[in-house]
């Protein structure tokens, strides 16, 4: 059964979802969602996604939104087929929710507030609000140094393995650098540097960015 992915190819947190499914090997294919065009909110889409935002899955008659839940669903239902994205102990299993916790409700917020006041609205013809995206991007910093430190002392950010929680931030540090022009965030740190290096070089992300062209 091919899985079925709402969403747009673009868009961060569906990218989250397709990033994991090409880590699992799992065949799925994209039905396209014009977030421009707001067809998120279409009574249609109401009814798989009450919040009106992408992603959803439909895997035969299981249906399912929230991307981090998608992730942890798959790499769970596909526990040993590819990379093991969740811990193999209690304890590892806990370190990997905790940093996904930390993309969640430390990163993805202010990612979000410099992407959508520097690209999203401007690529509407609104002006974006500097002074929000200026606050993120400083309050990012500081989350940015966290990870630095934490990646000092070790390689990925749960521990030795590559985890959902380093996949969790794939999309979202791809648009920092990518749209909203603000690489130096990453390469001005050695060791969040060093990660992003080798977390965006797997096969299964330049697969999807190559897909996403
Ligand atoms: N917590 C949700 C957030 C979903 C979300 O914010 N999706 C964005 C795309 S990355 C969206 O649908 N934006 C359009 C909108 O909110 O109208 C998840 O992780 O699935």
């Amino acid at each position: 059964m091919v899985v079925k992915v709402y969403g747009s190819i673009n868009a961060a947190c569906p990218q989250r979802v397709m990033a994991c499914l090409l880590e699992k090997e799992v065949e799925f294919e994209i039905v396209h969602i014009d977030l421009d065009k707001g067809e998120q909110k279409k009574p249609e889409f109401l009814l798989l996604q009450p919040f009106g935002q992408v992603p959803v899955v439909e895997d035969g008659d299981f249906r399912l939104f929230e991307s981090r839940a998608i992730v942890r669903y798959y790499a769970a239902k596909y526990a040993d087929r590819g990379p093991d994205l969740l811990g193999t102990t209690l304890e590892k299993k806990a370190v990997v929710d905790q940093w996904l916790e930390v993309e969640a409700h430390n990163f993805d917020d202010l990612c979000f507030n410099i992407m959508f006041n520097l690209v999203i609205l401007p690529k509407m013809g609104k002006p974006g609000d500097i002074t929000i995206a200026h606050s993120s991007e400083q309050k990012l910093e500081e989350v940015l140094d966290v990870y630095e430190r934490r990646l000092s002392k070790s390689t990925y950010l749960a521990g030795d393995k590559f985890t959902l929680a380093d996949l969790s931030h794939l999309p979202g540090i791809g648009h920092l650098i990518e749209a909203a022009k603000l690489g130096h965030l990453i390469s001005e740190r050695k060791n969040v540097n060093a990660w992003w290096e080798k977390i965006s070089s797997r096969p299964a992300w330049k697969k999807l960015k190559e897909l996403a062209k």
